[in-house]
């Protein structure tokens, strides 16, 4: 057996606004993975600046910030063999216009800056975010 592994999604506002939640939710329950923790809120723009803080340097730092806080995101913790891998592979490339159907970003998105989703892509971003966006009440252990 594969080694299980916790990583954390979102769906962003763009996904929230076009009731895709439940969508993704289902996706990843359909493949084999479970939600272990879950919730529905607007981030703060301080919580949004420390998520994104690799890209804090790049131009389009101060857009991205203003999107994600524009409006309700989902927040999940998701757990199962490979979880990071595997969920990586679902959303499909950063660019949608890259991203091939039958990935969430192939099926639902077009624009590199509004792509529906995003996942953890290592199990130091994982370890990372999960811990600025969930207490260690919400994920027990
Ligand atoms: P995230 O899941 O949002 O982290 O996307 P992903 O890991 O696939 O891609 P990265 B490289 O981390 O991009 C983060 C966000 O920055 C946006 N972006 C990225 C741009 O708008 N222009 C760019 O040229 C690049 C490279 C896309 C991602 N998200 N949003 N929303
Ligand atoms: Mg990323």
């Amino acid at each position: 057996m594969s080694k299980s592994e916790r990583s954390f999604v979102m769906v962003k506002p763009d996904g929230v606004a076009a009731g895709l939640s439940g969508e993704v939710i289902s996706r990843i329950e359909r493949r084999g993975l479970e939600v272990i923790a879950i919730k529905k809120a607007t981030m703060q723009v301080a919580v949004a600046e420390d998520h994104y803080s690799e890209h804090s340097e790049r131009p389009f730092f101060g857009e991205l910030v203003e999107f994600i806080t524009s409006g309700p995101v989902v927040m999940m913790a998701v757990e199962g063999p490979n979880a990071i891998a595997a969920l990586r592979t679902m959303m499909g490339p950063t660019n949608p216009a890259e991203a091939p159907p039958g990935t969430i970003r192939g099926d639902f998105a077009l624009d590199v800056g509004q792509n529906v989703i995003h996942g953890s892509d290592g199990p130091e971003s994982a370890a990372r975010e999960l811990a600025l966006h969930f207490g260690l009440a919400e994920l027990g252990t």
